[in-house]
């Protein structure tokens, strides 16, 4: 960061408070990671500098014999770790990615069948006020309240009712694996396509260590930065039949130039990804969040379904008569960031809801364990439970900044 110290001053000033901010606390949001050394310098590197419409072998401009190889390199790494037939490496993000997989397959107006967002779906798979809500007509699925869990009976009966064109599965705030063949069955018994939002889980789903819809679904995308520790951005996996329509839809239909310093990134995430460590790490992510949960439900939170098969943790927090956003304002004065969400149901609303939602994938990329996991739930307890006692939370600051600075993070060097 040299060259922008000295050029300036300011810009750099926020980005050293950030590091200073991601080394000292304790990252719990479940979407978030840090990413490698290499990852970054892959990020800001002068591929930046080169625009590249098209796709490799076709594209609009010339000096492109660096691009294509990356963006090859890209593809032909994130089929492997998938075993997906076809990748578009391309998507800036998650919302565009679903955009374009609606805008490819879809006509507007189309039903599809989407996850609420309370419920665990995400804004882009149906919320009324979101471009997929406006643009196409979502019937909206929801999780079994007593259970907190899909139930696959109920979907099939508002597939038959709705006969959607597509159902879309896979979430942001659901700690259950998902049956992605029991989709898949039900969708093939009311003639709609499949689409899987990975996004959470794709480090986990790539290890082997969570199921994988790749073989059974039509559609499967994912974003780039949460478990699989790559920049900002996604990408979309599909069977061969759909190549086309996606790559149209991606560009030019939705996206101008590819980022291809940001798809070098992906290339360097997927390498990573492709090493047996990835699969150490994908392990420890489930053991960290189920003995999190089991640590939590000792100190007496009721966890949404009870626990988790994943990297995430969604606590009621109702019976601590604590609401959420109280919950992460005073634990973010001590270093612990998690984000405040909605449960299923909740009768409170989304800028204050009811629930906390928590995982583990940033804590064991900095090689947290089980002990640590321990010491984690005993601080949020005594935070949640004394959630006004001031003096406590700045003794919890200290042992939490002192904790941290035993685990470094990746790609900060102190
Ligand atoms: N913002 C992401 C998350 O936190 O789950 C979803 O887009």
């Amino acid at each position: 960061m040299n060259k922008v110290l000295s050029e300036d001053p300011e810009v750099y000033g926020i980005v050293e408070a950030e590091k200073k901010r991601q080394t000292e606390g304790i990252e719990l949001i479940p979407s978030e990671n840090y990413v490698s050394g290499g990852v970054l310098q892959a990020m800001g590197s002068i591929l930046t500098n080169k625009y590249s419409e098209g796709y490799p072998g076709k594209r609009y401009y010339g000096g492109q014999e660096n691009t294509d190889k990356v963006e090859n390199l890209a593809i032909e790494r994130a089929k492997k770790l998938f075993g997906a037939e076809h990748v578009n490496v391309q998507p800036y993000s998650g919302s565009p990615a679903n955009s374009e997989i609606y805008f490819a397959l879809l006509n507007f107006g189309d039903t599809v069948m989407g996850l609420k967002l309370d419920h665990g779906g995400h804004i882009t798979h149906g919320l009324p006020i979101s471009f997929s809500g406006k643009a196409y007509n979502f019937v909206q699925y929801e999780v079994n309240k007593e259970t907190g869990r899909l139930d696959m009976e109920e979907i099939r009966k508002l597939a038959q009712e709705h006969k959607p064109k597509m159902i879309v599965a896979g979430y942001t705030a659901y700690p259950r694996d998902i049956d992605w063949e029991a989709f898949k069955s039900i969708a093939d018994e009311v003639g709609a396509l499949t689409m899987a939002d990975i996004s959470h889980t794709a480090g986990l789903v790539c290890a082997g260590e969570l199921k994988s819809p790749v073989p059974f679904f039509d559609v499967v995308m994912t974003t780039t930065h949460k478990t699989l520790r790559g920049p900002r951005g996604a990408i979309i996996m599909c069977k061969e039949k759909y190549a086309k329509d996606i790559d149209r839809a991606v560009f030019p239909g939705m996206q101008g130039g590819p980022h291809e310093h940001i798809i070098a990134g992906k290339a360097v995430a997927f390498g990573e990804a492709l090493q047996p460590a990835s699969k150490e790490y994908a392990k420890q992510v489930r053991k960290n969040a189920s003995h999190l949960a089991e640590e939590l439900k000792k100190h007496g939170f009721k966890l949404i379904s009870d626990g988790t098969d994943t990297h995430l943790i969604l606590a009621d927090l109702t019976n601590k008569g604590v609401p959420g956003k109280q919950a992460q304002q005073v634990l973010d004065t001590v270093g612990i960031t998690l984000n405040k969400n909605t449960v299923p149901g909740d009768p409170r609303s989304p800028m204050d809801p009811s629930g906390i939602r928590l995982g583990t994938p940033a804590v064991t990329t900095r090689g947290m364990k089980e002990s640590e996991m321990e010491q984690l739930a005993n601080w949020l307890d005594q935070v949640i439970s004394n959630i006004n006692n001031t003096d406590l939370h700045s003794k919890i600051k200290e042992e939490v900044k002192e904790m941290c600075l035993k685990f470094p993070v990746p790609g900060i060097n102190i």
